[in-house]
């Protein structure tokens, strides 16, 4: 646990994926989970080339508590970026939408205008074939061949613009925690739970310092004053995760846990805001 997980290899294609894609783009539009921005934001960001104009969407945000959500986004804006925060099931704000066109007049040359080309990036799992869904239709079709630009992406036709998914090119933060409380979000890429049991008394306990307990709390009808452990076990008997002689099988009672907070089942939930320090140092 805290150990710290590099992949060097990994990590280095990625960025020179990033750099590759970068000169041809006029935008990339970075999404990040609401619950969890500096969670799900990318180490491989912090030096993208600087003529990269990058946004930020905040997606999920039906998942997190809104008024946190506003605190990251107006904290996100004095850093200079433009940011939006959306439940993507229901689309893409219009604004957003307005914004992206509106970079089409400055990037003619020669008044011959062309589309606007954005890359939706994001560490895994946080929306961006969603948002690329929901920019350009669902049964849009992909374009082929846009001349000069980074072979083996497919582009998609919006009004204006055209988009590319890049799944793989921005990973998340290499510590182990992080890739564990990713799981807490329904984020994490591979393998990175020991033990359910573990596991899950970890997110309770951190659920508890930050007094986050009182959805998950109403939403299962149990007491979360008690040990992680206890807890735990309340949970598997009031999810029926019980095994024969009446014992709870906390290894299911874990799992069922993890998923169903990281699904939203649970309530809304943020778990870092701008002003503390990552969320993921206080875990051993
Ligand atoms: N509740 C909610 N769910 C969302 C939202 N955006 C995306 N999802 C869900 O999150 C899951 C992941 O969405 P994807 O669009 O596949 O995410 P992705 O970033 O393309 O994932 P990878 O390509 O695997 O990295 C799906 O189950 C989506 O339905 C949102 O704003 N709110
Ligand atoms: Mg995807």
């Amino acid at each position: 646990m805290g150990r710290t997980v590099w992949y060097p290899g990994h990590m280095a294609k990625g960025r020179r994926r990033l750099e590759a894609l970068s000169g041809q783009l006029d935008l990339l539009l970075e999404v990040r989970d609401a619950r969890a921005p500096r969670l799900t934001s990318s180490p491989a960001l912090l030096d993208a080339p600087e003529k990269l104009s990058v946004w930020i969407l905040l997606s999920k945000a039906d998942l997190a508590d809104s008024s946190i959500t506003s605190d990251w986004t107006e904290y996100l804006r004095r850093s200079g970026r433009r940011v939006w925060a959306a439940d993507l099931s229901n689309g893409v704000p219009q604004t957003l939408r307005r914004a992206i066109e509106e970079l089409r007049p400055s990037t003619s040359s020669n008044r011959v205008y062309r589309d606007v080309r954005v890359a939706v990036a994001g560490t895994p799992n946080v929306g961006k074939s969603t948002l690329l869904n929901r920019l350009v239709g669902r049964r849009a079709a992909a374009v082929g061949g846009v001349p000069g630009v980074t072979k083996g992406v497919s582009w998609f036709k919006g009004h204006g613009y055209i988009v590319v998914d890049t799944p793989g090119i921005l990973d998340p933060h290499s510590d182990a925690r992080v890739h564990r409380m990713l799981a807490w979000i329904s984020s994490s890429k591979g393998q990175v739970i020991g033990s359910w049991t573990n596991h899950a008394c970890e997110c309770i306990g951190f659920l508890q310092r930050h007094n986050m307990t009182s959805g998950v709390a109403s939403a299962l009808e149990i007491d979360m004053s008690g040990s992680p452990a206890d807890i735990l076990e309340a949970v598997g008997r009031r999810l029926g995760r019980v095994i024969r002689g009446g014992r709870v099988d906390l290894e299911a009672s874990g799992k069922v846990f993890i998923e169903s907070l990281g699904s939203g089942k649970l309530g809304r939930l943020s778990f870092e805001r701008p002003e503390s320090p990552p969320p993921w140092s206080e875990l051993q």
